[in-house]
Protein backbone atom coordinates (compact mmCIF):
# COMPACT_ATOMS: atom_id res chain seq x y z
CA UNK A 1 0.00 0.00 0.00
CA UNK A 2 1.36 3.70 -1.11
CA UNK A 3 -0.69 5.44 0.15
CA UNK A 4 -2.35 5.65 3.68
CA UNK A 5 -6.22 4.99 3.60
CA UNK A 6 -8.13 7.58 5.68
CA UNK A 7 -10.29 6.48 8.49
CA UNK A 8 -13.99 6.87 7.03
CA UNK A 9 -14.66 7.80 10.26
CA UNK A 10 -12.39 9.21 12.24
CA UNK A 11 -11.89 10.06 16.31
CA UNK A 12 -12.98 13.97 15.95
CA UNK A 13 -12.54 16.05 18.79
CA UNK A 14 -15.85 16.31 19.28
CA UNK A 15 -16.98 12.87 19.31
CA UNK A 16 -13.99 12.06 21.92
CA UNK A 17 -15.52 14.97 24.64
CA UNK A 18 -19.36 13.69 23.71
CA UNK A 19 -17.85 9.69 24.30
CA UNK A 20 -16.21 10.66 27.20
CA UNK A 21 -19.40 12.86 28.80
CA UNK A 22 -21.31 9.81 27.76
CA UNK A 23 -19.23 7.19 29.85
CA UNK A 24 -19.21 9.28 32.96
CA UNK A 25 -22.20 11.08 32.67
CA UNK A 26 -22.16 10.44 36.84
CA UNK A 27 -19.17 13.34 36.79
CA UNK A 28 -20.74 16.54 37.37
CA UNK A 29 -17.69 18.75 35.10
CA UNK A 30 -18.03 16.17 31.97
CA UNK A 31 -20.59 17.85 30.03
CA UNK A 32 -19.32 21.27 30.99
CA UNK A 33 -16.37 20.67 29.52
CA UNK A 34 -17.40 19.23 26.84
CA UNK A 35 -19.08 22.60 26.06
CA UNK A 36 -16.00 24.65 27.30
CA UNK A 37 -14.37 22.64 24.76
CA UNK A 38 -16.06 23.08 21.54
CA UNK A 39 -15.92 26.71 22.11
CA UNK A 40 -12.01 26.06 22.67
CA UNK A 41 -11.72 24.66 19.26
CA UNK A 42 -13.75 27.09 17.55
CA UNK A 43 -11.64 29.77 18.47
CA UNK A 44 -8.70 27.75 17.89
CA UNK A 45 -9.63 26.77 14.19
CA UNK A 46 -10.13 30.68 13.42
CA UNK A 47 -7.26 31.78 14.92
CA UNK A 48 -5.25 28.86 12.84
CA UNK A 49 -6.88 30.75 9.49
CA UNK A 50 -6.25 34.14 11.01
CA UNK A 51 -2.24 33.38 11.46
CA UNK A 52 -2.02 31.30 7.95
CA UNK A 53 -3.57 34.21 6.25
CA UNK A 54 -1.87 37.04 8.60
CA UNK A 55 0.48 38.16 5.83
CA UNK A 56 -2.14 38.09 3.28
CA UNK A 57 -4.68 40.29 5.30
CA UNK A 58 -2.55 42.59 6.21
CA UNK A 59 -2.51 41.12 10.16
CA UNK A 60 1.42 41.06 10.66
CA UNK A 61 3.40 43.62 12.66
CA UNK A 62 1.97 45.51 15.78
CA UNK A 63 -1.11 47.22 16.34
CA UNK A 64 -1.49 50.88 14.52
CA UNK A 65 -2.40 52.22 17.69
CA UNK A 66 1.15 50.80 19.74
CA UNK A 67 -0.94 49.58 22.23
CA UNK A 68 0.64 47.93 25.26
CA UNK A 69 -0.26 45.20 27.93
CA UNK A 70 0.03 45.36 31.02
CA UNK A 71 3.72 43.65 31.18
CA UNK A 72 5.23 46.56 29.12
CA UNK A 73 4.81 44.41 25.87
CA UNK A 74 3.76 45.78 22.35
CA UNK A 75 0.58 44.12 21.08
CA UNK A 76 0.89 42.37 17.64
CA UNK A 77 -2.71 42.83 16.06
CA UNK A 78 -2.86 38.62 15.90
CA UNK A 79 -2.36 39.01 19.64
CA UNK A 80 -5.00 41.17 20.21
CA UNK A 81 -7.66 39.69 17.11
CA UNK A 82 -6.90 36.00 19.03
CA UNK A 83 -7.87 37.50 22.38
CA UNK A 84 -10.98 38.65 21.00
CA UNK A 85 -11.45 35.59 19.69
CA UNK A 86 -11.05 33.38 22.42
CA UNK A 87 -12.95 35.73 24.65
CA UNK A 88 -16.17 35.89 22.12
CA UNK A 89 -16.06 32.03 21.77
CA UNK A 90 -16.18 31.06 25.65
CA UNK A 91 -18.87 33.95 26.25
CA UNK A 92 -21.21 31.37 25.20
CA UNK A 93 -23.64 30.72 28.01
CA UNK A 94 -23.36 26.55 27.44
CA UNK A 95 -20.11 26.29 28.94
CA UNK A 96 -21.09 28.38 32.41
CA UNK A 97 -17.87 29.73 31.86
CA UNK A 98 -17.01 32.27 35.23
CA UNK A 99 -13.97 34.41 34.67
CA UNK A 100 -11.09 34.14 32.22
CA UNK A 101 -7.63 35.42 32.72
CA UNK A 102 -5.25 35.97 29.44
CA UNK A 103 -1.54 37.24 28.88
CA UNK A 104 -3.52 40.23 27.29
CA UNK A 105 -5.65 41.65 29.64
CA UNK A 106 -4.33 43.37 32.82
CA UNK A 107 -6.87 42.11 35.01
CA UNK A 108 -9.00 38.82 34.81
CA UNK A 109 -12.35 39.47 33.79
CA UNK A 110 -15.83 38.09 34.20
CA UNK A 111 -16.98 36.59 31.09
CA UNK A 112 -21.28 37.17 31.40
CA UNK A 113 -22.28 38.19 34.51
CA UNK A 114 -25.47 36.48 34.67
CA UNK A 115 -23.98 32.94 34.19
CA UNK A 116 -23.28 30.93 36.88
CA UNK A 117 -19.69 30.86 36.30
CA UNK A 118 -18.42 27.16 37.32
CA UNK A 119 -15.41 27.30 35.97
CA UNK A 120 -12.21 29.29 35.39
CA UNK A 121 -10.14 29.92 32.47
CA UNK A 122 -6.81 30.89 31.61
CA UNK A 123 -4.92 31.73 28.33
CA UNK A 124 -2.22 32.92 26.39
CA UNK A 125 -4.42 33.49 22.96
CA UNK A 126 -1.29 33.55 20.75
CA UNK A 127 2.39 32.60 22.93
CA UNK A 128 5.36 33.12 20.30
CA UNK A 129 3.76 35.71 18.80
CA UNK A 130 7.11 38.06 18.24
CA UNK A 131 7.69 34.80 15.61
CA UNK A 132 5.16 35.25 13.52
CA UNK A 133 6.43 37.90 10.64
CA UNK A 134 8.93 34.98 10.30
CA UNK A 135 6.42 32.55 9.62
CA UNK A 136 7.59 30.59 12.48
CA UNK A 137 5.54 28.23 14.94
CA UNK A 138 2.98 29.63 17.15
CA UNK A 139 0.20 28.42 19.83
CA UNK A 140 -2.55 29.12 21.93
CA UNK A 141 -1.83 27.76 25.30
CA UNK A 142 -5.72 26.92 27.91
CA UNK A 143 -6.35 25.58 31.25
CA UNK A 144 -9.65 25.38 32.89
CA UNK A 145 -9.92 25.13 36.97
CA UNK A 146 -13.28 24.84 38.01
CA UNK A 147 -14.03 27.69 40.41
CA UNK A 148 -12.91 27.06 43.85
CA UNK A 149 -15.92 27.32 45.97
CA UNK A 150 -17.92 30.09 44.90
CA UNK A 151 -16.03 32.96 45.79
CA UNK A 152 -15.58 32.14 49.16
CA UNK A 153 -12.29 33.39 51.47
CA UNK A 154 -9.45 31.09 50.49
CA UNK A 155 -5.72 31.00 51.47
CA UNK A 156 -4.92 33.34 48.36
CA UNK A 157 -7.53 35.58 48.14
CA UNK A 158 -6.47 36.62 51.50
CA UNK A 159 -3.41 38.03 49.84
CA UNK A 160 -5.64 40.69 47.51
CA UNK A 161 -7.18 44.21 49.17
CA UNK A 162 -9.48 45.42 46.59
CA UNK A 163 -12.84 43.59 47.91
CA UNK A 164 -15.09 43.57 44.17
CA UNK A 165 -11.75 41.77 43.00
CA UNK A 166 -11.67 38.92 45.37
CA UNK A 167 -13.88 36.85 43.13
CA UNK A 168 -12.39 37.61 39.99
CA UNK A 169 -9.39 36.23 41.29
CA UNK A 170 -10.22 33.00 41.87
CA UNK A 171 -7.62 32.51 38.97
CA UNK A 172 -4.88 32.77 40.99
CA UNK A 173 -5.16 28.91 41.61
CA UNK A 174 -2.23 26.36 41.75
CA UNK A 175 -1.75 24.13 38.53
CA UNK A 176 -2.81 21.21 40.44
CA UNK A 177 -6.27 22.41 40.79
CA UNK A 178 -6.65 22.44 36.40
CA UNK A 179 -9.29 19.84 35.01
CA UNK A 180 -8.26 20.51 31.66
CA UNK A 181 -5.25 22.23 29.71
CA UNK A 182 -3.26 22.11 26.65
CA UNK A 183 -2.41 23.89 23.47
CA UNK A 184 -3.05 24.32 20.15
CA UNK A 185 -0.28 24.61 18.11
CA UNK A 186 -0.14 26.74 14.57
CA UNK A 187 2.31 24.75 12.59
CA UNK A 188 3.32 22.94 9.15
CA UNK A 189 0.08 20.99 10.39
CA UNK A 190 -2.65 22.39 13.04
CA UNK A 191 -2.26 20.67 16.40
CA UNK A 192 -4.43 20.24 19.23
CA UNK A 193 -2.46 18.53 22.56
CA UNK A 194 -4.92 18.21 25.45
CA UNK A 195 -5.27 16.57 28.79
CA UNK A 196 -8.31 16.36 30.90
CA UNK A 197 -6.19 14.57 33.55
CA UNK A 198 -6.49 11.37 32.14
CA UNK A 199 -3.29 10.87 29.74
CA UNK A 200 -2.44 13.13 26.88
CA UNK A 201 -4.55 13.27 23.87
CA UNK A 202 -2.93 14.66 20.08
CA UNK A 203 -5.34 15.92 17.38
CA UNK A 204 -4.25 17.10 13.97
CA UNK A 205 -6.83 19.33 12.44
CA UNK A 206 -7.62 17.66 9.19
CA UNK A 207 -8.53 20.67 6.85
CA UNK A 208 -10.59 19.01 3.81
CA UNK A 209 -13.35 17.90 6.48
CA UNK A 210 -12.39 20.76 8.93
CA UNK A 211 -12.47 18.77 12.31
CA UNK A 212 -9.47 17.82 14.80
CA UNK A 213 -8.80 14.38 14.33
CA UNK A 214 -7.49 11.79 17.07
CA UNK A 215 -3.82 11.42 15.53
CA UNK A 216 -1.90 10.72 18.74
CA UNK A 217 -3.44 8.51 21.54
CA UNK A 218 -2.20 7.97 24.76
CA UNK A 219 0.98 10.15 24.29
CA UNK A 220 4.01 9.35 26.23
CA UNK A 221 6.94 11.40 26.47
CA UNK A 222 10.19 9.26 26.45
CA UNK A 223 11.83 8.67 29.51
CA UNK A 224 15.20 10.00 28.16
CA UNK A 225 15.75 12.53 25.20
CA UNK A 226 18.96 13.69 23.16
CA UNK A 227 17.87 17.14 22.77
CA UNK A 228 18.14 20.17 25.23
CA UNK A 229 15.97 23.66 24.50
CA UNK A 230 16.86 26.66 26.15
CA UNK A 231 18.08 30.55 25.19
CA UNK A 232 21.86 29.92 25.36
CA UNK A 233 22.75 33.26 25.33
CA UNK A 234 21.28 33.55 28.83
CA UNK A 235 24.20 31.16 29.90
CA UNK A 236 26.61 34.24 31.57
CA UNK A 237 23.95 35.03 34.20
CA UNK A 238 22.98 31.30 34.91
CA UNK A 239 23.70 29.33 37.68
CA UNK A 240 26.88 27.61 38.13
CA UNK A 241 24.61 23.91 38.36
CA UNK A 242 22.82 24.52 35.13
CA UNK A 243 25.90 25.68 33.62
CA UNK A 244 28.08 22.75 34.36
CA UNK A 245 24.89 20.23 33.48
CA UNK A 246 24.37 21.75 30.04
CA UNK A 247 28.03 21.58 29.57
CA UNK A 248 27.57 17.57 30.06
CA UNK A 249 25.13 17.06 27.82
CA UNK A 250 27.26 18.76 25.40
CA UNK A 251 30.38 16.89 26.02
CA UNK A 252 28.59 13.20 26.63
CA UNK A 253 29.73 13.28 30.32
CA UNK A 254 26.32 13.44 31.64
CA UNK A 255 23.69 10.00 32.76
CA UNK A 256 23.16 8.92 29.14
CA UNK A 257 27.40 9.27 28.10
CA UNK A 258 25.94 10.65 24.90
CA UNK A 259 26.32 14.10 23.68
CA UNK A 260 22.74 15.96 23.27
CA UNK A 261 21.89 18.10 20.28
CA UNK A 262 20.43 21.71 20.65
CA UNK A 263 17.07 22.53 19.02
CA UNK A 264 15.58 26.64 20.29
CA UNK A 265 12.68 27.80 18.43
CA UNK A 266 11.80 30.40 20.71
CA UNK A 267 7.98 29.82 20.60
CA UNK A 268 7.16 27.38 23.55
CA UNK A 269 4.37 25.55 22.21
CA UNK A 270 6.49 24.30 19.63
CA UNK A 271 9.57 23.37 21.97
CA UNK A 272 7.45 21.98 24.48
CA UNK A 273 5.50 20.01 21.55
CA UNK A 274 8.81 18.95 20.29
CA UNK A 275 10.28 17.65 23.82
CA UNK A 276 6.63 15.83 24.12
CA UNK A 277 7.58 13.95 21.05
CA UNK A 278 10.88 13.23 21.13
CA UNK A 279 12.13 13.75 24.62
CA UNK A 280 14.75 15.67 26.28
CA UNK A 281 14.13 19.23 27.96
CA UNK A 282 12.53 22.44 27.88
CA UNK A 283 13.69 25.07 30.40
CA UNK A 284 13.44 28.58 30.76
CA UNK A 285 15.66 29.32 33.71
CA UNK A 286 16.41 31.45 36.48
CA UNK A 287 19.21 33.74 35.51
CA UNK A 288 21.03 36.82 37.29
CA UNK A 289 19.06 38.83 35.27
CA UNK A 290 15.66 37.53 34.59
CA UNK A 291 15.16 35.46 38.40
CA UNK A 292 12.22 34.16 37.73
CA UNK A 293 12.77 33.23 34.06
CA UNK A 294 10.56 34.87 31.76
CA UNK A 295 7.17 32.38 31.44
CA UNK A 296 3.91 33.58 33.45
CA UNK A 297 2.99 30.56 35.92
CA UNK A 298 -1.01 30.90 34.93
CA UNK A 299 -1.00 30.51 31.45
CA UNK A 300 1.87 29.15 30.23
CA UNK A 301 3.71 27.15 32.72
CA UNK A 302 0.99 25.62 34.82
CA UNK A 303 -1.23 24.48 31.87
CA UNK A 304 1.66 22.78 30.07
CA UNK A 305 3.31 21.46 33.52
CA UNK A 306 -0.01 19.77 34.05
CA UNK A 307 0.22 18.03 30.13
CA UNK A 308 3.76 17.45 30.99
CA UNK A 309 3.25 14.89 33.90
CA UNK A 310 0.30 13.32 32.05
CA UNK A 311 2.17 12.35 29.78
CA UNK A 312 5.00 11.10 32.02
CA UNK A 313 7.15 14.00 32.26
CA UNK A 314 8.40 16.41 34.87
CA UNK A 315 8.13 19.96 35.32
CA UNK A 316 9.57 22.09 37.94
CA UNK A 317 10.60 25.67 39.00
CA UNK A 318 14.41 23.98 40.03
CA UNK A 319 12.79 23.84 43.60
CA UNK A 320 9.44 22.87 43.52
CA UNK A 321 6.69 20.96 41.18
CA UNK A 322 5.31 23.92 38.96
CA UNK A 323 1.81 22.17 39.62
CA UNK A 324 1.97 23.32 43.37
CA UNK A 325 3.35 26.98 43.02
CA UNK A 326 -0.07 28.79 44.21
CA UNK A 327 0.30 32.16 42.20
CA UNK A 328 0.20 35.60 44.25
CA UNK A 329 -0.64 37.67 40.92
CA UNK A 330 -2.02 36.96 37.56
CA UNK A 331 0.93 37.74 35.25
CA UNK A 332 3.39 36.18 37.62
CA UNK A 333 6.38 34.28 35.99
CA UNK A 334 8.54 31.25 37.31
CA UNK A 335 11.62 29.63 36.17
CA UNK A 336 10.98 26.64 34.35
CA UNK A 337 12.57 23.08 32.90
CA UNK A 338 10.32 20.01 31.89
CA UNK A 339 10.89 17.51 30.19
CA UNK A 340 11.70 14.04 30.07
CA UNK A 341 11.75 12.16 33.50
CA UNK A 342 15.38 10.88 33.37
CA UNK A 343 17.01 13.76 32.29
CA UNK A 344 14.49 16.57 34.64
CA UNK A 345 15.90 14.55 37.96
CA UNK A 346 19.58 14.70 36.19
CA UNK A 347 19.47 18.06 36.89
CA UNK A 348 17.17 18.27 39.93
CA UNK A 349 19.63 15.86 41.58
CA UNK A 350 22.37 18.18 40.85
CA UNK A 351 20.91 21.24 42.23
CA UNK A 352 20.31 18.57 45.74
CA UNK A 353 24.35 17.72 45.41
CA UNK A 354 24.80 21.53 45.40
CA UNK A 355 22.80 22.48 48.11
P1 LIG B 1 5.27 35.83 24.47
O1 LIG B 1 4.21 35.24 25.35
O2 LIG B 1 5.42 37.30 24.68
O3 LIG B 1 5.09 35.45 23.02
O4 LIG B 1 6.68 35.27 24.98
C1 LIG B 1 6.81 33.93 25.32
C2 LIG B 1 7.83 33.31 24.42
C3 LIG B 1 7.77 31.80 24.50
O5 LIG B 1 6.98 31.30 23.46
C4 LIG B 1 9.20 31.39 24.34
O6 LIG B 1 9.45 30.19 25.01
C5 LIG B 1 9.95 32.52 24.97
O7 LIG B 1 9.11 33.66 24.86
C6 LIG B 1 11.23 32.83 24.27
O8 LIG B 1 11.90 33.88 24.92
P2 LIG B 1 13.36 34.34 24.50
O9 LIG B 1 13.21 35.07 23.21
O10 LIG B 1 13.81 35.24 25.62
O11 LIG B 1 14.23 33.13 24.38
MG1 LIG C 1 3.23 33.85 25.92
Amino acid sequence: EQFVCMDESPMTLTRYFMQAANENLDEEHVVDLQNLMASIQMACKKIASLVSRAGISNLTGYEDSGSINVQGEEQKKLDVLSNDVLKHALKWRGGKLGIIASEEEDEPIMVDELASGNYVAVFDPLDGSSNIDAGIATGTIFGIFAESAGCLASDWEAKINEEELTCLYNVLQPGSNLVASGYCMYSSSCMMVLTTGRGVQGFTLDPQIGEFVLTHPSITIPPRGTIYSVNEANSPAWDPVLLAYIKSLKDGSNASGKPYSSRYIGSMVADVHRTLMYGGLFAYPSDTKNVNGKLRLLYECSPMSFLIEQAGGIATTGKERVLDVIPSSVHQRVPLVLGSPEDVQELLDKYYEAD
